[in-house]
């Protein structure tokens, strides 16, 4: 696939963000250990196996992780697997600091709100409805709110797939992989999900919100 005429950005390679918060700020919710982990190594090996299986691939190096995903099926067969992991990896964990915040959790407002309830009903009928995708995600995976052809819907991803891959436009997202919450939960993906909801930072998914309509 050619980058030319894209309108990326030219990116020799793929950077680690900085987590937005302190290791500790969503303590008791999620563990200061567990952030560290997730964010330095967990995230971190992402990117470096994303530029990795880019080394030999200039040409991809100038694509945006979301341009390398939406045309996966574009990129050369032998990195191919790594590139939808890794960059999968790296996409949805960006996401998934920003949406979260000290002091986080309540319920949406505004346009998202409306949206929300005009799908799903009651906020709490779609946190009933998005909690159940995390739990049943056999292994490892994410639980998603998004847009799919103009629509929203909740769904789930195994690995690391984001569902840009086919066209959904994510905004709000889940990390069940016990990666996320073992330390302090263990087994316990429920109590973990349900305890993930008071960090969530709801100006930052209805601004995500907002750009996934567009
Ligand atoms: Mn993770």
């Amino acid at each position: 696939m050619s980058a030319s005429g894209q309108g990326a950005a030219h990116q020799m390679s793929h950077t680690l963000p900085n987590l937005p918060y302190p290791f500790d700020a969503l303590e008791p919710y999620i563990d200061a250990k567990t952030m560290e982990i997730h964010h330095d190594k967990h995230h971190g090996t992402y990117v470096n196996n994303l530029n990795k299986a880019l080394e030999s691939h200039p040409d991809l190096q100038r694509l945006t992780v979301e341009e390398l995903l939406a045309q996966i099926n574009k990129v050369p067969e032998n990195i191919r697997t790594a590139v939808r992991n890794n960059g999968g990896g790296h996409m949805n964990h960006t996401m998934f600091w920003k949406i979260m915040k000290k002091g986080g959790g309540g319920e949406p407002s505004g346009d998202l709100a409306g949206a929300i309830k005009s799908a799903f009903g009651t906020f709490a009928d779609f946190k009933t409805k998005f909690n159940q995708a995390a739990t049943t995600r056999f292994g490892s995976g994410w639980a998603w709110l998004l847009f799919r052809d103009g629509k929203l819907v909740i769904e789930s991803t195994a690995n690391q797939d984001n569902p840009i891959i086919d066209s959904g436009r994510a905004f709000f997202g889940l990390d069940v992989w016990e990666h996320a919450y073992y330390l302090k939960y263990q087994n316990r993906r429920p109590e973990y999900i349900e305890a993930w909801w008071n960090t969530i930072n709801w100006s930052q998914v209805a601004d995500n919100y907002a750009a996934a309509k567009r």
